[in-house]
């Protein structure tokens, strides 16, 4: 499967793409190519003898018209690479997708922030241009000193994570159910919008998050499944129920991703981390039909960048010593790293910083805390010297406040009588939370089953709640009620307005969640959809976002009434940033932190 789905597009099926007519034409492309790519067959069809500018028509340009030229510094969301895109034309799909979005409303979206972003490097230049002028960075490189060797001291070596990502999840849910679906390109969702695609199409540079109308443009093959969320939840607790037997307490990141601790485990059977990952990938395999891929690192920022090296299924094992971090780290491009998206990455770029090992450098690392907030610099430093999060994640809060939790023991209860209990803990939960005014977003169940192992599933919710309702419906969504259950509990963490969850949600936005300028991605219970006014996919449900947007355009109504001050505007405009997943401004402060 990996060598197929690495392949390169033969170029009869380029011919088919880019064929009108969708894979009825002769080998024209073969007859006119040689070797050549996309472009080339392209070029070769439109100049090579009366035949039809086919490039021009599947990019909807007119034939004879003047080629825009826009797309060369055109990128979009759609045309990021993903695993399985590595010998795609990207000019080719950028050129596709520019000439097809270039009058939408997404389109002049992406232009505004690529202008904002522009403006955003120019005015790091200038400020950089002044701290060079008044030699003041030599003051900064001092203090970046300090906090690499503060943060170099909290390294943590002793643990062993797996990151293990299904392979195309749904799109493989899908071949499963059937199988001549595996061979021809297949992309999961509609003309309006796909959520994934399988290894066959990606080699046409089709993609999630990519509308359908323009994956058709690049491959005119392309099949469509619609999306089947009790399919997809239902492969997923295979797979957890698999994931389980080599760490009780895996951490489910998605329908589709967790992290596994399995540093006792290991010890236990003494084996190599390689060949447990091979190990869980066969297991996987042979009691699901699906493959995955596994990332093994000692943190779990590490462990999930690994886990998209060998895509798909295959493994990366990063060894567990600091210069193999710091190895792996010189020559990791920034964008690797779970959080950096496309504004960031331009901006650090424009700062001659490419590659994560970069932030730290002697040279530059002075820079970053002078440039960046507090927060974000911390958050790139950490990530040039490879350190991420390897204990639990409760652990993982130090010394934020503790989450509050109701559990109930009871003799061993399934189905009925068990949601009945979460019912009556959500209560109890709620009464507590009300007393104390808190409000929270991480929801952790906790269950132990009769052989006396303790399961937990946790999920970070897009709100901040107290609500036994939102508790109850989130907390049914992690608990299994078919098997039988002695205790039952349920914690809430990620306090609303605690300092320190709102630096850990951030750190966690920026290096564990998904790509934050990517469409959020549906998480455990297939939530989200795509909101046609932000033109993105949200983790919210409809209306939630909606509500959101609606509380946006009532508060716009009272400025332009006059009803707030200039000052006052800002802190009233409900934060995008914290509803909708990511955000990169969290990177930039409006002007240098002082030096202490
Ligand atoms: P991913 O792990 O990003 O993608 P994937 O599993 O399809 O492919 P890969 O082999 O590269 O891991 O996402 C997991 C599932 O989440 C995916 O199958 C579909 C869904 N999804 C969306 O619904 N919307 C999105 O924008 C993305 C990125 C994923
Ligand atoms: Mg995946």
């Amino acid at each position: 499967m990996a060598s197929e789905a690495g392949g390169r597009a033969s170029r009869e099926e380029v011919a088919r793409a880019m064929s009108p007519h969708g894979g009825g034409e002769p080998d024209m492309a073969a007859e006119a190519g040689g070797g050549a790519s996309r472009e080339e067959v392209a070029r070769a069809m439109s100049h090579g003898g009366g035949e039809p500018d086919m490039a021009a028509e599947s990019s909807g340009r007119v034939d004879g018209e003047k080629e825009d030229e826009g797309w060369r510094s055109y990128e979009s969301v759609f045309t990021n690479q993903k695993a399985g895109m590595d010998d795609v034309d990207r000019d080719w799909v950028k050129k596709v997708v520019y000439e097809n979005s270039k009058n939408s409303p997404h389109f002049r979206n992406e232009q505004r922030k690529a202008e904002q972003a522009t403006r955003r490097i120019q005015e790091m230049l200038r400020r950089k241009e002044a701290l060079l002028s008044q030699n003041q960075l030599a003051g900064y490189d001092q203090s970046a000193a300090k906090l690499v060797a503060e943060l170099e001291a909290t390294r943590d070596l002793s643990h062993w994570w797996f990151h293990v990502d299904m392979d195309a999840f749904y799109a493989s849910c899908h071949e499963l159910m059937d199988p001549t679906l595996a061979g021809v390109p297949m992309a999961v969702g509609g003309v309006g919008m796909i959520s994934t695609a399988n290894y066959q199409a990606r080699k046409y540079g089709v993609r999630s998050a990519m509308p359908g109308f323009i994956a058709l443009k690049l491959c005119p093959d392309l099949k469509f499944c619609p999306s089947d969320f009790a399919l997809y939840k239902t492969k997923a607790s295979e797979v957890r129920a698999i994931l389980a037997q080599y760490d009780p307490n895996f951490l489910a990141a998605g329908l589709d991703e967790s992290y596994l601790d399995v540093t006792s485990c290991l010890e236990a059977r003494g084996e190599s981390p390689d060949a447990l990952a091979r190990c869980i990938r066969d297991h996987v395999r042979r009691e699901t039909g699906l493959t995955c891929s596994i990332g093994v690192a000692c943190n779990r920022m590490l462990a999930k960048i690994c886990s998209d090296l060998n895509k798909p299924n295959g493994e990366f094992v990063l060894q567990r010593s600091r210069e193999a971090v710091l190895a792996f780290t010189s020559s990791l491009p920034v964008r690797k790293v779970p959080g950096i998206g496309k504004v960031t990455e331009r901006i650090l770029s424009g700062l001659g910083l490419n590659l994560a090992r970069d932030l730290v450098s002697r040279s530059s690392a002075g820079l970053v805390v002078a440039l960046f907030s507090e927060k974000a610099s911390g958050a790139l430093l950490r990530a040039g010297l490879g350190l991420g999060r390897s204990g639990a994640p409760d652990e993982d809060a130090g010394a934020g406040r503790k989450g509050i939790s109701v559990e109930r023991t009871f003799r061993p209860l399934r189905g009925k009588g068990l949601e009945a209990k979460l019912a009556e803990i959500c209560a109890k939960l709620e009464d507590a939370m009300m007393d104390k005014g808190l409000r929270a977003r991480h929801i952790t169940v906790k269950m132990k089953g009769t052989d006396f192992v303790v399961r937990t599933k946790s999920k970070t919710l897009p709100f901040y709640t107290n609500s036994a309702e939102a508790m109850l419906q989130h907390a049914t969504k992690l608990t299994s009620f078919d098997s039988d259950l002695r205790l039952i509990g349920v914690r809430m963490a990620g306090f609303e307005g605690d300092a320190v969850e709102q630096g850990q949600a951030t750190l966690d936005s920026l290096f564990l969640d998904r790509e934050p300028e990517e469409p959020a991605v549906s998480s455990v219970g297939g939530g989200g959809y795509f909101c046609e006014t932000c033109k993105k996919h949200v983790a919210e449900t409809k209306a939630e976002h909606e509500d959101w947007h609606l509380a946006r355009s009532l508060q716009r109504e009272v400025w332009s009434a006059g009803g707030l001050g200039a000052s006052r505007k800002q802190a009233a405009l409900p934060s995008k940033k914290a509803k909708c997943v990511g955000g990169m401004d969290l990177f930039v402060t409006k002007r240098p932190r002082k030096m202490e």
